[in-house]
């Protein structure tokens, strides 16, 4: 028994301390202690790391975070696990895809890896976990650093005034778990990978850093508007930082002053800039980017940004002034050997799928994916809707789910508002109406355009099925309506899909975030019927014959890409996933309904 509680009188009772993670649920680490790091340069942590799963939390029990390196013959008691020895992973993965025995866990797990580091006294050095989800724990040489919640979204720990110069031991404390009270909660359609799944990097900065840039076009398309954060200021001091777009001929000082303390004496200061400049407008015909260089003191930050607008006017979408119609596709992060690890190749493999159906838009389904799909389809020219994991049945009441929930979203936008190609965040996805709801969705809304009133504010609604009617009170705090409707496979008669436009007469626009099938394309799918090719195809024609002549509707999502693993689905077509993409798990072997949609949407194109 090596249970460990500061709250217990003695040894026994410790083993009844059921609280021995509260004070290390301090989600202190969030959207306020984001870093900017595009276009800066790493130390990868990438690798193998000491690796442990921890069914019954024994290593918060029992600390283990403050064991220190010794042998057997140095230690002056037993040990339940040695974070300095023993199995190892690879850092990024997913431990469901490594071991069978790993396939379903669900609980905490502890990543351990050596950091040497040659510290330079005016430097400062900030840890960036891409992601890790869900719940993850930060110790170093002992120490608890700080805890984040949400399992898509990067997180940033400042540790220059816990590193030693030469060894130092990182400890991540990884949990899976699902719980009612969190963003996703515990019932979703997709597979809950736990795991350090994305880039883990330690940055170098010099005292005063660059923690934030926003770049972006006006709304009267007029002048680029820039808001800049430093951090380190001197207390009441103020600085300047250099803004440069060369191929614009811009060069613009803008002050900075300081704000608010984020340690004892220094404080992060802001300014803003707003330059008279008429850019090439990004667009997927033409997706223009600009070198923005910004320069403060000893730092210096690059990043690609495209100008463009993106309204609602009336029924419409405009983009740079031009109502646009999306021809989209949903995608999940997921990948049939990798888990929710994706690479580089992957997302190109996903986006050159998207640009051969003839999509201008993907919806990024439920969760935010990794940065670099935003910044490859600012690239290749493609609209996205973003968004977070308000899925389904969460718990509205808890003040802490909201929590979560907008901590969440302003993540995902600040370290995707540059990104042209983003032009909606999405609040939530098929959830019930009732009061606590609308109040926790609407503040959600709020949310998003404080920080950042130039997009689109969307939500997967509710169709009230026996009015058929769009029947959701969220739909006028949001200036996108996105339904997902599966006529053909859970709804019966697509005719209803005329009479929801003239029962609702929508002031704003809508779109189709999902419709869709099951086809089972391996050797054990059956020919016909339920979850065949054929009945798919079949689907998508009628979808596709309805949605044509439907004024209302200025896009769609159709669900889904490839097919992804999720644990709920388990009839002899599914075996483990859902099987409604348009491409099997494969990534390769398309089905008859691709065809179908490419069809349309290439002809969607000329018009
Ligand atoms: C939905 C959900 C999505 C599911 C899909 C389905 O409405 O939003 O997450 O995967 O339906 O296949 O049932």
């Amino acid at each position: 028994m090596l249970e460990r509680s500061t709250m217990a009188e003695n040894a026994l009772t410790a083993l009844h301390d059921e609280q021995y993670d509260v004070p290390l649920n301090s989600q202190n680490l969030n959207h306020h202690t984001m870093v900017f790091t595009k276009g800066r340069e790493s130390v990868s942590l990438n690798g193998s790391w000491n690796f442990c799963v921890d069914l019954l939390d024994t290593g918060l029990r029992q600390k283990w975070y403050e064991l220190q390196p010794a042998s057997p013959a140095d230690r002056t008691e037993p040990w339940d696990y040695d974070p300095f020895m023993g199995e190892t992973v690879p850092v990024p993965s997913n431990w469901a895809m490594l071991k069978e025995k790993w396939y379903f866990f669900e609980g905490s797990a502890w990543y351990t890896r050596r950091l040497d580091v040659a510290i330079q006294p005016e430097e400062r050095y900030v840890l960036r976990v891409g992601a890790a989800q869900y719940d993850c724990k930060v110790f170093m040489n002992g120490k608890f650093l700080g805890n984040h919640y949400g399992g898509s979204t990067p997180f940033y720990v400042e540790l220059t005034e816990h590193l030693a110069d030469g060894e130092n031991w990182l400890m991540l404390c990884v949990n899976n778990t699902r719980t009612l009270d969190r963003v996703p909660m515990r019932n979703t359609d997709w597979f809950n990978y736990g795991g350090v799944y994305r880039d883990v990097e330690l940055f170098t900065l010099p005292g005063i850093f660059i923690k934030d840039m926003f770049v972006r076009l006006s709304e009267d398309g007029c002048s680029i508007e820039v808001d800049v954060a430093l951090d380190g200021l001197e207390g009441g001091k103020s600085t300047t930082a250099l803004l440069e777009v060369p191929e614009l001929g811009i060069a613009q000082h803008i002050t900075v002053t300081q704000e608010a303390a984020t340690r004892v004496g220094i404080g992060v200061g802001r300014g803003r800039c707003c330059i008279a400049a008429d850019p090439e407008r990004w667009s997927p015909a033409n997706p223009r980017l600009y070198d923005v260089v910004l320069t403060a003191g000893d730092d210096r930050i690059t990043d690609r940004v495209g100008f463009r607008t993106i309204v609602r006017d009336g029924v419409d979408i405009l983009l740079n002034g031009e109502p646009v119609w999306l021809r989209g596709i949903s995608v999940h992060e997921d990948d049939e050997a990798m888990g929710k690890v994706t690479s580089e190749e992957d997302i190109r493999r996903r986006l050159a799928h998207a640009k051969e159906l003839g999509c201008n838009y993907l919806r990024l389904a439920h969760y935010p994916h990794h940065e670099r799909v935003a910044e490859l389809a600012d690239e290749m020219g493609f609209m996205l809707w973003q968004e977070i994991p308000v899925y389904w049945a969460i718990d509205f009441e808890s003040e802490s789910t909201f929590k979560d929930a907008k901590n969440q979203l302003a993540e995902v936008i600040f370290r995707d508002r540059n990104r042209a190609s983003v032009i909606i965040w999405s609040v939530g996805n098929e959830n019930p109406d009732t009061d606590s709801r609308l109040r926790f969705m609407r503040k959600l809304t709020e949310t998003a355009r404080l920080h950042d009133p130039t997009r689109l504010v969307a939500a997967a609604c509710l169709i009230n099925h026996a009015k058929l009617k769009i029947e959701d009170r969220l739909a006028e705090h949001l200036d996108v309506i996105g339904i997902n409707e599966y006529y053909g496979w859970y709804d019966e008669n697509i005719e209803d899909l005329r009479t929801i436009g003239e029962n609702s007469n929508p002031d704003r626009p809508v779109v189709i975030s999902e419709t869709g099938a099951d086809g089972d394309n391996t050797c054990h799918g059956p020919v016909t019927g339920w979850f065949s090719e054929s009945y798919m195809a079949e689907v998508y024609r009628q979808q596709i014959g309805m949605l044509r002549e439907l004024e209302y509707i200025k896009g769609m999502s159709p669900w889904i890409l490839y097919d992804f693993r999720v644990e709920r689905r388990q009839n002899i077509y599914q075996r483990g996933f859902n099987r409604k993409g348009l491409i099997s798990a494969d990534k390769r072997t398309k089905k008859e309904a691709f065809d179908v949609l490419a069809a349309f949407y290439h002809e969607m194109k000329d018009k």
